[in-house]
């Protein structure tokens, strides 16, 4: 008897901590729009989800930095490389990053002026102060340095109709 009454406490609880939530989600992000832009630029996610970022407009990356080094890789952080979108195309490219860590991640495009021009988001934000922070700092650094390799995803294609 009391074995089951555990379980059902247990499972009582574990729905409570996280009552909306399904396992591995897919979390979609378009990159570009109709200005150099992540939307959204803050995303909250559990390991095990997937986070796609859909490149609908222009030619942009996700590359990883840390909080203090805005618009320059990380060392080992993730790169998708440059993701260009051409008038007329009827798929868009996709770049698939598993979330491996719930820590905060700091992300920017890697193209021309867009991390200075705000083109940053965050993944699990510790809060709203953090991702401000980087928005400022990526507005004040003077230029931004490319990735290199593709790292810490998979690259796509979708449908432009089914995109979000
Ligand atoms: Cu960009």
């Amino acid at each position: 008897m009391y074995v089951i009454f555990h379980l059902f406490a247990w499972t009582i609880l574990t729905e409570q901590a996280n009552p909306l939530r399904r396992a591995n989600q897919i979390i979609p992000v378009i990159v570009g729009g109709p200005q150099d832009t992540f939307i959204p630029n803050t995303v909250t996610a559990a390991v095990g989800d997937i986070i796609q970022f859909q490149f609908s407009n222009g030619n942009h990356t996700v590359t990883q930095s840390t909080a203090d080094t805005a618009c320059t890789p990380m060392e080992g952080g993730i790169h998708s490389g440059h993701i260009p979108f051409q008038d007329g195309q009827t798929d868009v490219g996709t770049f698939n990053m598993p979330v491996t860590s719930a820590d905060p991640m700091f992300l920017y495009c890697a193209t021309g002026p867009h991390c200075q021009e705000g083109q940053v988001m965050m993944v699990n934000p510790a809060n709203a102060q953090q991702l401000a922070d980087y928005v400022k700092l990526s507005q004040q650094s003077q230029s931004s340095t490319d990735g290199t390799d593709v790292v810490g995803g998979t690259a796509g294609k979708l449908a432009l109709d089914t995109a979000a």
